[in-house]
């Protein structure tokens, strides 16, 4: 029985709980436009607060920090706006809390009267209004997929239009300039951008979303430092839209509060995912001993809430994108939250934009390809293989995961019963990254001279791009059989070369990529309403999947290699040019520029939507 005095002050405890939330919610409500203005407006008299230290007789024409305070963020913007050349504001770790003049904006009073004139506050409607596009990407320089992603999606929006601003949020201008980024950028990924409007801002917070900071409850700290980067990011310059390419989602909401702008998110890959705590519970029933038990418990219930939380950050998003099936499938569970109705009269759905692969210069013969009516890439249907040997090509890093030895053992399955007059062979070609990567081929080397393989299977270690490119001509298949790969760049690359697929069915071969094909309408077909007339691929399962339970309609790897070995040449024209037709639709550049423009143009709507929402002066500048 509760007494009745536990009563009273659990009730009292309650009302002094529900009074406080209220209180909060109403003062965070009133001070929000303040903040708005806090954020973009620079003092009332700003322009004779630059013209003064223009008229200075100091050496560099400078705004500090200590001068302007938190306002640092609304004069660089103002200044970026006025820029003849915005991306000579970068900041690095030296001076990131100074604004540096720069001469060609103010050598004479000509030039600064231009200057200040491009600065000037606009209307919403004006259409000689510039847009700053944020991205937030501490690790811009990384080379990586995600990266890839990023330089394409600057690409493009700068592309759209010569009053796009692109900001870069990044760490990384300490330790390569802007300069050599961009040079970086260029030679691996082919980009020519418009560096003149590139800006990179420096964050000087970078250690606290470093999982190794973080001895204890990564996921917590890193959530935290994400939203500590994030706020250093709006402090140093506020953008017109955050753009958030590396998946810090917890964030969004003090940026959509703070900032009343629009959100882009694209994530690679969840921050954590729902079936963690399905496996937390199979844990928990293994386990013995009261200590463990608790401790399972008891991270059951962190990640419980901070799941519960990362659903609802979902709900600022108004543009949520994924890089593919697999995380789509797994974010369409947790933000469930996700739903613009309130915004705007669109519902906002997760939607799926697979990563540029630029499958077009792969796909031999580039004048082949061509357009039809609808504007779809498609390719003439005249390709000539016959220069194709039987090589059945595997490209993957010498790694347990890749899952070689299956490859080798069914490889020689399928050789003990084929009678056929080919001359099949395996050609595993592979980056090693390490001594132990070394071993592990050694390992595979012996198990392909145990099975008597050794005429048939050919190893060739950190081969360069031009071998990789003739083996990619020369061979008519290509394996991949890594279990729940979540993508499969090399599975795109291969299909773009014209090789027919015999991949792992799971995750992104089997849901993203080799995918049924309609040639003629260039989709996708759904794999449960077609047959193997318009398949692009072979799939296998084996019995040495982690979740192996049966084969189900699958088949296993050498009975595939036996039915590729008998296609006919009509049946396999067709599933390389529907393979083909597939990946260079589904994942070229040019398809990724496309779905970005769209994006960009629902962004900009959504900027008009929330300026139109704020004060009267704030939505000016
Ligand atoms: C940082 O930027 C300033 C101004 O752009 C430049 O003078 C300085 O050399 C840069 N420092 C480094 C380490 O690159
Ligand atoms: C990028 O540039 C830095 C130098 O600034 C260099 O050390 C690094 O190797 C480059 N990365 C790539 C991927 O080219
Ligand atoms: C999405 O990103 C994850 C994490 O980087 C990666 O493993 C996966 O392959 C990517 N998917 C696609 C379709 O690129
Ligand atoms: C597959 O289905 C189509 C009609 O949907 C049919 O024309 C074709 O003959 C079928 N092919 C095979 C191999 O079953
Ligand atoms: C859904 C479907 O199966 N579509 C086509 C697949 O390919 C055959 C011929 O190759 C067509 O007849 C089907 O309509």
């Amino acid at each position: 029985m509760v007494s009745p005095e536990t009563k009273e002050t659990l009730e009292n405890l309650g009302k002094v709980v529900f009074t406080a939330t209220l209180l909060i919610g109403v003062i965070l409500y009133s001070i929000g436009p303040v903040l708005n203005r806090f954020f973009f407006v620079p003092s009332l008299h700003y322009k004779q607060k630059i013209i003064k230290v223009i008229k200075s007789n100091k050496a560099t024409k400078r705004l500090s920090k200590k001068r302007l305070g938190v306002k640092l963020g609304a004069y660089r913007r103002r200044i970026l706006f006025g820029a003849k050349n915005p991306s000579a504001y970068s900041t690095n770790d030296t001076d990131y809390n100074f604004i540096r003049l720069q001469d060609e904006d103010i050598k004479d009073e000509a030039t600064y009267n231009e200057f200040f004139g491009e600065m000037s506050a606009r209307r919403v409607d004006d259409d000689d209004r510039k847009l700053i596009f944020g991205f937030f990407h501490p690790y811009c320089n990384a080379g990586g997929g995600g990266e890839r992603v990023l330089w394409q999606a600057v690409y493009q929006t700068l592309k759209l239009s010569s009053r796009h601003i692109a900001v870069i949020y990044t760490a990384d201008t300490k330790d390569a300039t802007p300069e050599e980024i961009i040079a970086n950028v260029s030679k691996r990924f082919n980009l020519k951008l418009q560096t003149s409007r590139v800006v990179f801002i420096y964050l000087n917070n970078r250690r606290f979303v470093d999982g190794n900071y973080w001895k204890r409850f990564t996921l917590l700290g890193q959530a935290l430092g994400s939203i500590i980067l994030s706020l250093e990011a709006c402090l140093a310059l506020p953008p017109d839209v955050w753009v958030d390419t590396m998946g810090y989602p917890f964030a969004y909401p003090i940026i959509s509060y703070l900032l009343k702008i629009p959100i882009l998110s694209y994530t690679h890959f969840p921050v954590i995912q729902s079936d963690m705590l399905h496996k937390l519970v199979v844990q928990l029933r293994g386990s013995s001993g009261t200590v463990s038990k608790l401790k399972i418990i008891g991270k059951w219930i962190y990640w419980r809430i901070f799941i519960t939380v990362y659903s609802l950050v979902g709900y600022f998003i108004d543009v949520p994108l994924c890089n593919g099936t697999w995380t789509y499938n797994h974010l369409n569970k947790i933000w469930w939250a996700i739903n613009g109705e309130s915004k705007n009269e669109h519902q906002v759905r997760m939607k799926i934009l697979y990563p540029p692969c630029s499958t077009e210069t792969l796909v031999d013969g580039q004048d082949k390809e061509i357009e039809n009516e609808d504007g779809v890439l498609c390719l003439s249907e005249d390709d000539e293989s016959s220069e194709r040997q039987d090589i059945f090509l595997c490209l993957a890093q010498f790694r347990p995961e890749k899952r070689h030895s299956i490859i080798i053992k069914e490889f020689s399955k399928f050789i003990k019963s084929y009678k056929g007059d080919g001359e099949p062979k395996l050609v595993l070609i592979g980056s090693i990254r390490d001594d132990r990567d070394r071993e592990f081929v050694q390992t595979l080397r012996a198990l392909a001279s145990s099975l008597g393989l050794d005429e048939h299977v050919e190893f060739i270690l950190d081969a360069p791009f031009e071998t990789v490119k003739e083996y990619f001509q020369k061979s008519s298949f290509g394996i991949n059989a890594m279990w729940n790969e979540h993508f499969g760049i090399a599975v795109v690359e291969t299909m773009a070369s014209g090789l027919i697929p015999i991949s792992h069915a799971s995750a992104g071969p089997y849901l993203d990529i080799a995918v049924p094909w309609d040639y003629k309408k260039s989709c996708q077909l759904k794999i449960s309403e077609t047959n193997d007339s318009n398949r692009t691929g072979f799939f296998f399962k084996s019995s040495e999947d982690p979740d192996f339970e049966t084969q189900g309609e699958f088949k296993e790897l050498h009975q595939c290699f036996s039915e590729a070995m008998g296609l006919s040449n009509e049946e396999a024209m067709g599933m390389r040019t529907r393979g083909k037709a597939c990946v260079l639709n589904k994942f070229s550049n040019a398809k990724f520029d496309g779905q970005w423009s769209e994006y960009v143009e629902v962004l900009k709507n959504y900027d008009v939507y929330y300026r139109e929402r704020k004060g009267k002066v704030e939505q000016l500048y």
